[in-house]
């Protein structure tokens, strides 16, 4: 049996990456949690079972986690599963890999700055240092996150962190396949608990994607519908660009216009029209061998945000737009200079200044330097600082 220690037990873990290994069976899985210990106390006393609440097919026990250890408590139990783990995967959101504007390791982040000290660790990041630096056998690190080239930024981080720590890795048995990851998962609502008869149920969308790059230093599941392919990029760009671009756009504009769910968000005309521009201009700038894709997809992606049964938060999306503006509209921008992102970088500016004004704090790494510049005298400019758009400031303010 294989065995997997991935690291963030957020709803979409559970119904993506855990749910895919269900269903291949064979492997067993140990979570990790960086910081909250509220996941691993609800699911210890019902056996690390959850419900997956998929639309449209219905209740789906997942029983596949045998464990959660809490980075704060678990320190060396977590180090010992990591040295036996055929993959270790995460979904830390587009923070967790403490990069800087530049895609370089942030060596003054203060979880960083932490672990760079030596233990207790806190980050994904310094755990993968370490497993590397000590481990005897050949490993895939898989990044299950939204980013661009998740499993090479991930590879870079743990690269500037490992030489910042002096520590010594093997590079030639390890892996860090680029995957994207796809399915919508909102969080979870008092509704969906008492519908699955549990306090750990996940709402999730009958739709699923996976492709990974065919880069594996070991085994791996034998997951079912995943695609493995020679380079993610394309269907990465596809999905960032188009889904999560889309997604970002209607989260500022929504929230702005009154609206608390995507499903609402998107079935106001003027907001419909330019989400979809901006999917066909994002599609626009993606790699030949997906951009006949676009008019289907850009319709199917249409079709899931009109789901109204998935009551997917508007402000669940607006979070970290520091972390996400760059791969969901600047690329985009810097590539094909479309006014509409433009008008969606503008709908992330005036939502900050909008939530500053009302004394709203954002829920961002970044909140701190959001409102500074938000208050400072060029703000517009200082905005475009934050997230490292300097460079598209002439574009974006004309
Ligand atoms: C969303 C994503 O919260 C967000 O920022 O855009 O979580 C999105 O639902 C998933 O990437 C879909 O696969």
């Amino acid at each position: 049996m294989g065995r997997i220690v991935h690291f963030g037990l957020g709803n979409f873990s559970r119904a993506h990456l855990l749910d895919y290994t269900a269903d291949a069976g064979g492997w067993d899985v140990i979570g990790v949690s960086l910081r909250s210990a509220k996941v691993r106390d609800g699911l210890a006393t019902q056996g690390f079972n959850y419900i997956l609440n998929v639309q449209g097919e219905g209740l789906k026990p997942i029983t596949i986690l045998q464990n959660i250890l809490i980075a704060s408590d678990d320190m060396q139990k977590i180090l010992e599963a990591m040295a036996t783990a055929d993959i270790i995967s995460a979904t830390v959101t587009e923070k967790g890999y403490h990069l800087d504007t530049a895609g370089k390791l942030d060596l003054k982040d203060c979880d960083i700055a932490s672990d760079l000290k030596g233990y207790p660790l806190r980050t994904l990041i310094g755990f993968i240092a370490h497993d590397l630096a000590t481990r005897s056998r050949p490993v895939t690190v898989l990044s299950c996150d939204n980013r661009v080239e998740n499993g090479s930024s991930l590879r870079r981080a743990v690269a500037d962190f490992a030489k910042a720590a002096r520590l010594e890795i093997d590079w030639t048995q390890v892996r860090f396949p680029n995957a994207m990851v796809d399915r919508i998962t909102p969080a979870t609502t008092d509704a969906v608990r008492a519908d699955c008869n549990d306090p750990m149920a996940v709402p999730t969308e009958a739709f699923r994607e996976w492709v990974i790059e065919n880069s594996f230093a070991g085994p791996h599941p034998d997951w079912p519908d995943v695609q493995f392919v020679e380079d993610v990029r394309p269907h990465e760009l596809r999905k960032l660009r188009m889904l999560n671009g889309a997604h970002s756009f209607l989260a500022y504009a929504g929230l702005m216009q009154g609206y608390s769910y995507v499903h609402e968000a998107i079935s106001d005309l003027r907001i419909r029209t330019k989400a979809k521009q901006l999917m066909l201009d994002a599609g626009a700038t993606l790699p030949a061998e997906v951009r006949n894709q676009v008019p289907d997809y850009t319709k199917a992606l249409l079709a899931r945000f009109d789901n109204p049964e998935l009551a997917h938060r508007l402000d669940q999306i607006a979070m970290d737009g520091s972390q996400k503006l760059p791969y969901r509209f600047l690329d985009t921008l810097r590539e094909g200079g479309s006014p509409m992102l433009i008008q969606a970088v503008r709908a992330w500016m005036t939502f900050c200044q909008e939530q500053t004004e009302k004394g709203i704090p954002l829920y961002d790494p970044k909140a701190k330097e959001i409102a500074q510049a938000v208050n400072s005298e060029r703000s517009e400019t200082a905005l475009l600082e934050v997230i490292g758009a300097t460079d598209l400031a002439p574009t974006i303010l004309g």
